[in-house]
């Protein structure tokens, strides 16, 4: 089964660089002091293991991050915005999701703490102290922050059951799934309706888990009898086991110790998981009217760590407190774990691959010009280019970034008009 989601992811923009002066008594211009912008707050997505499936972003599908400040007087530089940390399950692939499709895989979250920087924040500007040269001492521009990115990913998951749910054919299992989840197993009152697990997501509270209903298990399934081996495998891999037991049988504890005996000779490590015990069909007199006896007679053979709880998928009793053991469980199954997010060397962090140089450097639009060069562009928008002295500084710095070399390369005429950012010039 496969957990999928579509979140919008929205990096801050970079803070403007500023212009300004630090003004001293003896000095009118004491040198420059403008700031620099701080940079926009990434989007990152980091592997947790607590977190076991995607439904929390049905919820919450948009994730923003702060821009950065603007650079100020006396050398300040604008405060970066914060990078937005964004928990998904360990396993969780990421998509570039374009035109309802998937367009290009930007990687995998396989250890606890690895991270994907989804979303790059915008680098802040420069303040004028960047742009003093020997024929510029008084730098009178500044560069505006680069702007973030917004991007629809999807997260894909391959679920991974942290609930078994264990018990004779008939015993109710695949109704109890149906009972604690939006999963739809066939359901009949003939054994191995089930014929291959079904995966369900449990939301409960806050949380959610991922519970496994395989077919019912008989005398021998350890050796691979009704195939009970292949569907033992997958309830190796979870952490707490769910023991469904028909309560209106009345070999009740036989039943028990011959479930138990099947999954320690298949692995003993299976004995030691916490197990629920289930009786269900507590809406049947027989169980019900029987409860107190049926919990004595049960006591001795249910497992170290058990609990055990009635329920009826039929009515819904007890479910919901099924549910809350369920929770709790693995909550402690969580905590007994080291915390990986400290002790593991593995973590991996994917960066965002680095953006091709531009090829367009100019663009005739019916006769005029437009410069699209990131830095000339960002140069522009920071300043203020209505004195003549920072237009010869914007031009020089023009000629340094080679847009008046391509500017005349492509045959541009005295007298055109160039456009960048919101400014217009005629070129002379
Ligand atoms: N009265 C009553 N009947 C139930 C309850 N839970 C399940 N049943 C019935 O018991 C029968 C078996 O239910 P399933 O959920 O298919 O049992 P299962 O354990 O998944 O069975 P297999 O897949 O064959 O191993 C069905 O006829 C259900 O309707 C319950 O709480 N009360
Ligand atoms: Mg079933």
């Amino acid at each position: 089964m496969i957990d999928s989601t579509v979140i919008e992811v929205r990096s801050g923009n970079g803070g403007h660089g500023m212009v300004s002066f630090i003004r001293e008594a003896l000095l009118p211009r004491g040198g420059p002091g403008g700031g620099d912008g701080g940079h926009g707050g990434n989007i990152v997505l980091v592997a947790d293991s607590s977190i076991n499936t995607l439904t929390k972003f049905h919820w919450q599908p948009h994730f923003i991050a702060r821009n950065g400040s603007n650079g100020q007087g006396h050398n300040k530089n604008g405060a970066n915005g914060e990078t937005v940390e964004v928990s998904v399950p360990v396993g969780t692939e990421v998509w570039v999701w374009e035109d309802s499709k998937d367009k290009e895989l930007i990687g995998e979250l396989i250890h606890e703490g690895d991270q994907i920087i989804v979303a790059q924040g915008g680098r802040g500007g420069w303040g004028n102290a960047h742009f003093v040269s020997a024929t510029h001492q008084e730098p009178l521009l500044a560069e505006a922050g680069a702007d973030g990115e917004v991007r629809r990913i999807r997260l894909n998951l391959k679920l991974l059951a942290d609930i078994g749910l264990i018990g004779m054919p008939n015993a109710g299992k695949s109704s109890i799934l149906t009972a604690i989840s939006a999963a739809r197993p066939k359901i009949a009152d003939y054994p191995f309706t089930t014929i291959e697990p079904v995966l369900g997501v449990v939301n409960y509270r806050h949380k959610s888990f991922v519970a496994v209903d395989i077919p019912g298990l008989i005398k021998g399934a350890h050796q691979g009898v009704g195939l009970g081996d292949e569907f033992l495998k997958h309830i190796q891999r979870t952490r707490v086991l769910v023991h469904v037991v028909d309560g209106s049988e009345n070999n009740i504890v036989e039943r028990i110790i011959s479930i138990n005996d099947e999954i320690s000779r298949f692995d003993a490590e299976l004995s030691k998981k916490p197990q629920i015990l289930v009786i269900n069909k507590f809406d049947l007199d027989e169980v019900s009217v029987l409860a107190s006896e049926i919990t004595e007679s049960v006591e001795s053979v249910k497992g170290l760590h058990s609990k055990i709880i009635f329920v009826s998928a039929a009515t819904y009793a007890g479910i919901d407190e099924l549910k809350h053991a369920m929770s709790d469980y693995l909550e402690q199954k969580h905590q007994e774990k080291p915390a990986f997010a400290v002790l593991n060397n593995d973590a991996v962090i994917i960066k965002p691959k680095v953006k091709k140089p531009e090829k367009i450097i100019v663009r005739n639009q019916n006769g005029s010009w437009r410069i699209v060069h990131q830095k000339a562009v960002r140069l522009a928008r920071g300043s203020n280019l209505e004195t003549w002295e920072a237009r010869i500084q914007f031009q020089h710095r023009l000629e340094q970034l080679k847009v008046t070399k391509a500017l005349r390369d492509a045959g541009i005429e005295i007298g055109d008009t160039v456009m960048v950012g919101d400014w217009e010039f005629n070129w002379d």
